[in-house]
């Protein structure tokens, strides 16, 4: 009886025992769940938080270009160089639980795809020899200007033996067609006959598809894109060219052409190179990106100014993993 009653005894504490691990159990996956639940909503809110401190740097670096565009309204000869406000890297900037930043840069300074096919469904000849110089001077094979002119002319023709319409993409797997469209977006490059990955990186900083036809800014313009304007200048010269160009940029295209480096260019090729060129821009891109609590947001943005000098954002792109080689400010 004794024992009976003992072993009951047991087995009640056993029972208690289990019951007690068992609400341990639930108690610890409850509070488990709670945390997470906790975790997921800060992480949603810091997310949301970048979000907008994102879109915050890039009305902050439309307004500074904005500024720009109403102080050359004054002047008698505007400009847009690399001495101004806008093209200066701005320092990452502190916030609770990370940093914001933005970094402006002029689309003009790159060679406008969209150039090749003039308004009238034409080739825009000197356009044509500045981007296959531009091919050359980036190592790779000028034969690849044709593939560009048919992905933008209308007509199911290839250009010549290098170019390629919708008979070259229809036999691709996936198969498309041409885009016989202006570039949206240059990311688009990867499509065409012989855009390799590599191709498409190495062009990428020299490129840009604007929805107009615009000319290079000569006071932005990177090496290679001014290597590209006429066949006798080189890289190097062109280095150097970057180098010793004015901080405030030239005033006009015919200071830039009266250059000794431009002394043997004909009248004919004078003539053939200064309508592609400028020394302002409409249209710039913004990289704004920012971090909290180690939740990234970067958004790339275009700015297009018009005539009045309105700016207006035509394009963001939030799917840029790129990110802006500068230093973090660690948050605290
Ligand atoms: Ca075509
Ligand atoms: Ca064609």
């Amino acid at each position: 009886m004794q024992h009976n009653k003992l072993t009951q005894q047991g087995v009640a504490l056993i029972t208690v025992l289990l019951i007690v691990a068992m609400a341990t159990v639930l108690a610890v996956a409850m509070v488990k769940s709670q945390q997470n639940l906790l975790r997921r909503s800060g992480s949603v809110f810091s997310q949301d938080q970048a979000y907008l401190y994102t879109l915050g740097a890039e009305s902050f670096a439309k307004s500074v270009l904005q500024d720009d565009k109403e102080k050359d309204k004054n002047k008698s000869i505007p400009q847009d160089a690399l001495n101004e406000t806008w093209a200066k890297k701005i320092p990452a900037f502190p916030v609770e639980g990370g940093f914001v930043q933005a970094q402006v840069e002029d689309l003009q300074g790159r060679f406008n795809l969209n150039n090749l096919l003039q308004d009238d469904g034409q080739v825009n000849v000197a356009a044509l020899a500045v981007y296959q110089r531009l091919l050359v001077s980036l190592d790779i094979s000028a034969m690849l200007a044709s593939p560009v002119i048919d992905w933008l002319d209308k007509d199911n023709l290839p250009y010549d033996s290098d170019g390629a319409e919708e008979d070259w993409y229809l036999r691709l797997k996936p198969a498309y067609r041409a885009a016989n469209h202006p570039f949206v977006s240059i990311s688009e490059l990867a499509l065409l006959r012989g855009y390799t990955p590599e191709i498409v990186a190495k062009l990428r900083p020299y490129v840009c598809a604007l929805p107009k036809a615009t000319t290079i800014n000569i006071n932005t313009a990177p090496d290679a894109v001014l290597a590209a304007l006429t066949d006798n200048l080189t890289l190097n010269m062109a280095k150097d060219m970057v180098q010793n160009r004015p901080k405030e940029g030239y005033g006009s295209v015919d200071n830039f052409l009266q250059q000794a480096i431009f002394a043997t260019l004909s009248s004919e090729d004078r003539q053939k190179i200064s309508p592609l060129l400028g020394v302002t821009s409409q249209f710039f891109s913004v990289l704004a990106e920012s971090e909290i609590d180690n939740r990234r947001r970067v958004l790339k943005s275009v700015i297009a100014f018009d005539e009045e000098a309105n700016a207006q954002t035509i394009t963001r792109d939030w799917s840029q993993q790129w990110q802006i080689n500068q230093p973090k400010i660690t948050p605290n």
